[in-house]
């Protein structure tokens, strides 16, 4: 791909859009970045590109596409922005930094996305790989853009991606050796305009991969029933649901892994030290992902016992008075709050919201009657989801989280469990999940 000279302009001021421009800047081209914020709220990094002679700052209008040979949205800008909607009509190819990224990349990728787990499936593949001795990179929506590996020396074995639907959005070329594909389940509605669009994002996946890939897929997943006929590469299952004849599966207290003209590999679920048959899922895919790249059994059993999970996915908050603290402030979808409920047997008082995404809160209702001893509504997306859920569950609606903590405390009885599962983007109140999260476990310890 030759830069040298080219317009493109890239659309965002974050993590993703400086690392973008400073590649792109070093590759020869001309760029031109825009935000629709004031430059002052623009990344810190911002800083360090802000005054290198291949940059312009343009205004967020459509004369800034004026010569653009390529535009680059950050993850976080939806395909009906008016800039990439203005770029599409004069035919200006927009792509992503995924995109970008892969055309410059030695190392073979592993891309891993779905509405969950991506983030814990990633951070546990990077580990057994790392625990196999395997120099693996690993990034993506998970925090370090991809683009900014592509800007150094690419010594490793593996790169283990995690890829959004965003990110999906507009790929071209990206092929990953090995793509999974965890689960679909209603999200970013907002962003996408409906559901099937949002699927059918995901399943780009696998769109460029060929015969020598490899696409691992969940058999469990109604989601996914049709897929692997729209698949080139090979495609292996998983399984929590039912043993299968290829592929890997929970087979009473172990996780089989069967393959053609091999024995039968058994690990067992007692080494796993995560919540929910969902990580029982993540665990499959990553392992089968590993094999695949040639770690033993007993370095992949190793690191799967070592990994302790990662904060705010239904991490264990504190206990007072018989009563235990959960804090899933990454559940940030309907199907994140399904999962997390799932994994309960004691009663459980539900903090569920915060700023809406258009969830289809109606599908948890058989979930709440179920697991749910009472649900507790906050922050802006309350009346919506008050008026979604209405029926057996008992229900109290708070303005913020804080008092929704504290009534949900009063509420509870010993042997209870509270557990913070927003199924809502966190905006209205703080500035990420992160921060959520960190201020459900203050509030909780000092109660
Ligand atoms: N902006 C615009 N116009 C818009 C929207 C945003 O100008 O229409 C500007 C904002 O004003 C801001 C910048 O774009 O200055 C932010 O860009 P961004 O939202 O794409 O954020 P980045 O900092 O580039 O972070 C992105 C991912 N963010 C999103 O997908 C929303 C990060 O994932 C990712 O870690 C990072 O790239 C590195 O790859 C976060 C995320 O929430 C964690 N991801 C979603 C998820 O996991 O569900 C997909």
């Amino acid at each position: 791909m030759n830069l040298t000279g080219k317009k493109i302009v890239v659309i965002g001021m974050g993590k993703t859009g400086i690392a973008t421009a400073r590649f792109l800047g070093k590759q020869g081209a001309k760029v031109a970045v825009t935000d629709e914020q004031p430059i002052d709220k623009w990344g810190g990094e911002f800083e360090q590109i802000a005054k290198e002679k291949w940059l312009e700052i343009g205004s967020y209008n459509i004369r800034i596409l004026t010569g653009a040979c390529i535009v680059v949205p950050s993850p976080g800008v939806p395909p009906h922005n008016v800039l990439l909607v203005e770029a599409q009509k004069r035919n200006i190819p927009v792509i992503s930094e995924i995109e970008i990224a892969y055309r410059f990349l030695k190392v073979p990728v592993i891309a891993v996305t779905g509405t969950n787990g991506k983030t814990t499936t990633t951070t546990l593949l990077g580990e057994i790989l790392k625990g196999s001795g395997k120099k693996t990179f690993v990034g993506g929506n998970i925090g370090n853009p991809l683009i900014e590996y592509a800007e150094g020396s690419q010594k490793d074995d593996f790169i283990v991606a995690e890829i959004s639907s965003f990110q999906l959005q507009w790929i071209e070329k990206f092929r990953p050796f090995i793509a999974m594909l965890l689960n679909i389940t209603c999200d970013h509605i907002n962003y996408h305009g409906s559901f099937s669009e949002y699927r059918r994002i995901k399943t780009r996946i696998f769109a460029n991969q060929t015969k020598a890939d490899l696409a691992i897929i969940n058999a469990a997943d109604p989601e996914q029933e049709d897929i692997a006929s729209i698949i080139n590469a090979r495609v292996i299952k998983f399984s929590s649901k039912r043993v299968l004849q290829k592929g890997i599966f929970i087979k009473k207290n172990n996780i089989g892994l069967r393959m053609p003209g091999k024995n039968e590999e058994q690990y067992p679920l007692s080494i796993i030290n995560l919540p929910g048959l969902h990580n029982m899922e993540n665990v499959m895919a990553a392992i089968m992902a590993a094999r695949f790249c040639g770690c033993s059994q007993e370095n992949i059993i190793a690191a799967v016992a070592a990994f302790r999970g990662l904060p705010h996915r239904i991490e264990f908050a504190g206990e007072k008075n018989s009563v235990k603290f959960y804090d899933d402030s990454k559940g940030t979808n309907v199907g994140s709050v399904a999962r997390a409920l799932e994994t309960f047997t004691q009663p459980v008082i539900l903090l569920l919201g915060g700023r809406d995404k258009d969830g289809d809160f109606e599908t948890l209702k058989p979930m709440l009657a179920a697991k749910a001893k009472k649900v507790i509504l906050f922050g802006e997306a309350r009346d919506r989801i008050a008026s979604l859920i209405d029926g057996h569950t008992p229900m109290l609606k708070k303005t913020k989280l804080r008092e929704a903590i504290e009534s949900a405390y009063k509420e509870a009885q010993s042997g209870d469990v509270i557990l913070l599962s927003p199924g809502c983007a966190s905006f209205d109140e703080f500035a990420n999940y992160k921060e959520r999260g960190i201020f459900f476990k203050d509030v909780v310890r000092n109660l």
